[in-house]
């Protein structure tokens, strides 16, 4: 049993904040603002993601505003942003809208909370270790995030703001002429991605040192919960896919800033501006960004799903279902992710025996999806479900994620998605699965550890309003994309509407754009819940929920270095409801035999 277990190590002694420094005293600089406590960082990066999804959501409602009515003067902001326009949202400033949205919301919210707040909270605490193995270089991680959203946010000053979409696709964003929206902030736009992709990386290489090497005595790897396992295969997929992503930006900075011709053909005339030299190849950037992109779709997914299989187990009360194979299956997921990137270029002219191995590898994906959701429904099968909050995102989460990972198996097919591709459909299919399923886990989540974060119970009665408002929001908008996709309804454009055979789409969409006020509107209880309940909020004891993991050991919230005493794993987190157990439901991994619960943390 002890054989796998790695002594500790001691990176952080050294470190000013190591379990020994207790008595160190700490300046509020460098307690709250230039921490290299991992839960410090992790409730620094939350608050920044939780703001900036709100600037991501600010810049969806205006496209929303848009599709639903075209052309007409913006409530609230016409006089302070639209002026030039007479109050309208302008075809550029759509552009950079929905351009900004994409950008805001992968790179800046649902990557960097995922990773960021809950990697970086919940690694040391439900491994056992005081903290990351370099804590200097995780607080780096967060301030390189900052460089990133100056980028993006000087770029919006720019003339026409960065207009290529999130993807940046060349020859558009390549030359200058291309389009207003392709000028410096374009440039800018890039040297934010390559901050980002700094960031994650150095978040990343933490991650993966920290699992495997300051795991407390008896946590072996197949005792730590899935959401370690989780995080683990994150971290990896980012440590291979990143470097090309930062490379293929530098690459475009080139071509666009010194000269160079990686993406650019020669020949091409733009607007009124000579025609371009050099032979570069723009399918090129399609296949780099894709490289990196596909599996940072998985990023995106993958820590949501190991997180809501440990709350599922808790709160049905019983052991996940399948735990191996769910290990497996992200394994699976994360393997075939890297082969797969291909059916974002279906229709780019690819030779068809390519696009057919593309098509099968991507249906592939589909079996190890399938695992973990029969494994979660396995989970809720016949369980003590306690419908909470935690619960209600959760199941939201796999239903969601159903329904997402559906369209997606229709989209691989090659002669299906020659149609739907860059349609509403494609919309449709991954809101579900970022809204749906990842959002919906992230909601989840803060409420499962918000005790161990703060101290404190989130309000259940607002938590469970939240969930249903942003439930019928959030299918009100998403559902009804599959029909225009359906009925061909181009992504991206400003006013489709102009084309007459989609005038008729014009009353769905302001249906869709109600329902996303009310989404929106509804995030105000949020908003309400994770800031009043750090002051109305009920004082959380150690395990508000009878829950089996290490986190649950520390005090709520943990102090420096975490745990009173280093410790000692005697079981896997998923021993619920055990027949050996009679005294109560839960069986925690630092408990050896059956004690009192009053001396579980005596190890
Ligand atoms: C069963 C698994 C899945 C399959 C078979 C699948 C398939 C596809 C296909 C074929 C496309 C390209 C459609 C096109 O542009 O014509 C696509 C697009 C996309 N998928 Fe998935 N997908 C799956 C799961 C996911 C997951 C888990 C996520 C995110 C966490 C995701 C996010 C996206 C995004 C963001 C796009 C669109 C990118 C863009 O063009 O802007 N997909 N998916
Ligand atoms: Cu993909």
């Amino acid at each position: 049993m002890t054989s796998e277990t790695p002594a500790q190590p001691d990176h952080s002694t050294e470190d000013t904040h190591s379990q020994h420094a207790h008595g160190h005293r700490q300046s509020f600089i460098t307690k709250y603002i230039f921490s290299t406590d991992h839960k410090v960082i992790g409730i620094q990066f939350l608050f920044t993601t939780i703001f900036l999804l709100l600037i991501g959501g600010a810049f969806a409602l205006a496209i929303r505003w848009q599709l639903a009515f075209p052309n007409t003067q913006m409530p609230f902001v016409n006089k302070a942003f639209f002026e030039a326009s007479g109050g309208q949202i302008t075809p550029e400033f759509y552009t950079m809208l929905f351009t900004m949205h994409g950008t805001v919301m992968v790179f800046l919210v649902i990557i960097p909370i995922l990773a960021g707040a809950f990697g970086n909270f919940l690694i040391p605490l439900m491994i056992g270790a005081p903290d990351m193995a370099f804590p200097k270089l995780n607080m780096m991680s967060y301030w390189f995030m900052w460089p990133a959203v100056a980028c993006f946010g000087l770029s919006l000053f720019y003339e026409g703001g960065p207009a290529a979409g999130w993807t940046s696709y060349p020859i558009l964003a390549a030359l200058y002429d291309a389009a207003p929206g392709s000028g410096f902030a374009q440039t800018l736009w890039l040297m934010g991605i390559t901050f980002v992709g700094v960031s994650s990386m150095m978040g990343s290489v933490n991650y993966m040192t920290t699992i495997i090497n300051m795991r407390s005595p008896g946590m072996t790897f197949f005792r730590m919960p899935l959401t370690i396992w989780a995080m683990f295969i994150t971290a990896i997929l980012q440590a291979f896919a990143l470097p090309v992503l930062t490379a293929a930006g530098l690459m475009l900075i080139a071509d666009r800033e010194f000269g160079t011709c990686f993406f650019v053909p020669a020949g091409i005339t733009v607007n009124d501006a000579e025609p371009t030299v050099g032979g570069g190849q723009p399918l090129l950037w399609q296949h780099l960004f894709w490289f990196y992109s596909h599996p940072a779709v998985y990023i995106m997914l993958l820590p949501a799903m190991g997180m809501i299989s440990d709350m599922l187990s808790c709160m049905c009360r019983k052991p996940i279902f399948g735990y191996r194979p769910m290990i497996y299956s992200m394994s699976a997921i994360a393997g075939l992710g890297f082969i797969v990137w291909g059916h974002h270029m279906f229709i780019s002219g690819m030779n068809p025996a390519l696009g057919m191995t593309f098509m099968v590898a991507t249906i592939m994906i589909a079996l190890p999806s399938a695992i973990k959701v029969f494994n979660w429904i396995g989970t809720i099968w016949g369980g003590h479900i306690e419908f909470n909050t935690v619960t209600l995102n959760s199941i939201a989460f796999v239903s969601m994620f159903i329904v997402g990972g559906l369209s997606g198996i229709f989209m691989a097919a090659v002669p299906v998605d020659i149609y739907i591709h860059d349609t509403y459909f494609i919309v449709a299919h991954f809101h579900y699965i970022l809204f749906g399923a990842t959002l919906f886990g992230i909601f989840a989540s803060i409420q499962f550890w918000y005790p161990k974060m703060f101290g404190r119970m989130m309000s259940e009665p607002l938590g469970k309003l939240h969930f249903v408002l942003t439930f019928i929001g959030m299918n009100g908008t998403f559902f009804p994309m599959h029909m225009l996709g359906i009925a061909g309804m181009p992504r991206r454009y400003a006013n489709p509407y102009l084309h007459e055979y989609l005038e008729h789409l014009l009353p769905l969409n302001q249906f869709m754009t109600y329902s996303a006020i009310l989404m929106g509107a509804a995030q105000i209880l949020l908003l309400i819940n994770v800031f009043g309940s750090l002051i109305w909020g009920k004082k959380a004891p150690r395990n508000p929920w009878n829950s089996n993991g290490l986190e649950w050991v520390a005090p709520s919230p943990p102090p420096h270095g975490n745990f009173e005493e280093i410790p000692l794993v005697y079981r896997g987190p998923y021993e619920y409801s055990s027949p050996e157990r009679t005294d109560q439901d839960y069986w925690p991994q630092t408990e050896r035999e059956i004690v009192s619960s009053s001396s579980a943390t005596t190890a």
